[in-house]
């Protein structure tokens, strides 16, 4: 073994928050202490976020599990809803929480998403009523948003988006936020942006945003009447809000850095037949969250074993599929391109602080 590296190399390392920064924070809620319940830096981040996502509503949430949740809530859903098999488990699995059946429909081998074409076969199937698509960002490349619009107007279908992996995503200079009934974010550590644990809802909708306001607070309407929902609680709590206002400072030096470190992988990967790096398509701009490559010789889990006897942790997202899960297995499991895309892709250690490891972690793959 050529390579091995002294300290473990993860597939990602969070931002972390000044400390001074955070420290002046910290004193202030430890001094009001305003803990939880829609607090003032709870306010403060879902407004600055509201402005640079250009959305009329975006409500914090405690995790992007709970968030996807209400999301689903707030439409009033019943019955079936299609969605990806490639994917987090998170996806599909908040749909029988919901009493919801998930669809599962095969991807695009391509673009790794599930395609408006692939959705629009199981739109007819006799005695499912499909009330709603849930298709995901993956990786922060973005779905046919425009034909997915086009779909859900012909057959009236709510469309929820994942776009956990997709907070910097945007197409043709509009954020990922703006298409769908609600687009939910994930704000968990490993990704770019983040607020330790944390979520977030985003719609154009106002008696929507309402409603997911609600839900996400018990249902309380107000102090006078009450629960006027079934809600659960999923409040983002000041802590978590003060460590995204922290790290917001610091997204933009990190999109550079990976950015430089994404051409550094083209680069040096370039010349190996058997791996491609995945690039997003017709994205305008990238979400710079994740660094898939995908290996077509059969040996991704070769590469995957010798990076990790060289102390680098690349993770196999997303395997096994969703459909293979037992809790789902008496659903559709046969898709071709979903579970040719889940034994190739490799999701490479991808992070600001890695810049100078990348040549020696493309030396171990081309050793492999
Ligand atoms: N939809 C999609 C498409 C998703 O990918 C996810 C979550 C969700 C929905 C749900 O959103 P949340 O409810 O989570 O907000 C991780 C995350 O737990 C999960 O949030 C994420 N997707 C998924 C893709 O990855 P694991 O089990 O792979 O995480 P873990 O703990 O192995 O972390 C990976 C590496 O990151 C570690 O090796 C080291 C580093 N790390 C991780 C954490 C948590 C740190 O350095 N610090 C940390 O605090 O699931």
């Amino acid at each position: 073994m050529t390579f091995p590296f002294e300290k473990a190399i993860y597939v990602t390392k969070p931002l972390a928050p000044d400390h001074d920064k955070f420290d002046t924070y910290f004193q202030d809620i430890l001094e009001s202490k305003q803990f939880s319940n829609n607090g003032k830096y709870v306010i403060e981040l879902e407004d600055q976020l509201r402005k640079m996502l250009r959305v009329d509503h975006a409500t914090a949430f405690c995790n992007g599990t709970t968030a996807l949740m209400i999301a689903l809530r707030s439409l009033d859903l019943m019955g079936y809803v299609v969605t990806t098999p490639f994917t987090f488990p998170a996806t599909s699995n908040v749909l029988p929480w919901l009493g919801l059946t998930p669809i599962f429909c095969d991807i695009d081998y391509d673009t790794l998403n599930i395609t408006p074409e692939e959705v629009e076969a199981y739109l007819d199937i006799p005695h499912t009523a499909v009330q709603a698509i849930l298709p995901v960002h993956i990786f922060g490349n973005p779905c046919d948003v425009y034909g997915f619009d086009e779909l859900s107007d012909r057959y009236n279908l709510r469309i929820i988006y994942d776009a956990a992996h997709a907070f910097n995503t945007c197409i043709e200079g509009q954020s990922i936020a703006k298409f769908g009934d609600v687009t939910m974010f994930s704000f968990h550590p490993t990704k770019l942006f983040h607020t330790s644990e944390g979520g977030m809802l985003v719609c154009n909708n106002d008696d929507l945003g309402e409603r997911i306001r609600q839900l996400r607070n018990f249902g309380i309407k107000d102090d006078i009447t009450g629960s006027i929902l079934a809600g659960i609680n999923g409040k983002m709590n000041e802590l978590q809000a003060i460590t995204g206002l922290c790290v917001l400072d610091k997204i933009d030096k990190e999109y550079e850095a990976r950015r430089r470190i994404f051409q550094k992988y083209i680069l040096l990967l370039n010349d190996i037949e058997h791996v491609k790096i995945f690039s997003p398509a017709n994205t305008t701009q990238n979400s710079w969250q994740s660094l898939p490559i995908r290996v077509l010789n059969g040996k991704r889990n070769q590469i995957y074993e010798y990076l990790k006897a060289c102390k680098v942790f690349a993770r196999k997202y997303f395997y096994p599929l969703c459909s293979d899960f037992p809790h789902f297995k008496h659903f559709r499991n046969d898709f071709p391109n979903a579970k040719r895309v889940s034994e190739e892709i490799l999701c490479l250690p991808f992070y600001g602080e890695m810049e100078d490891d990348v040549e020696a972690i493309c030396d171990i793959i081309k050793e492999a």
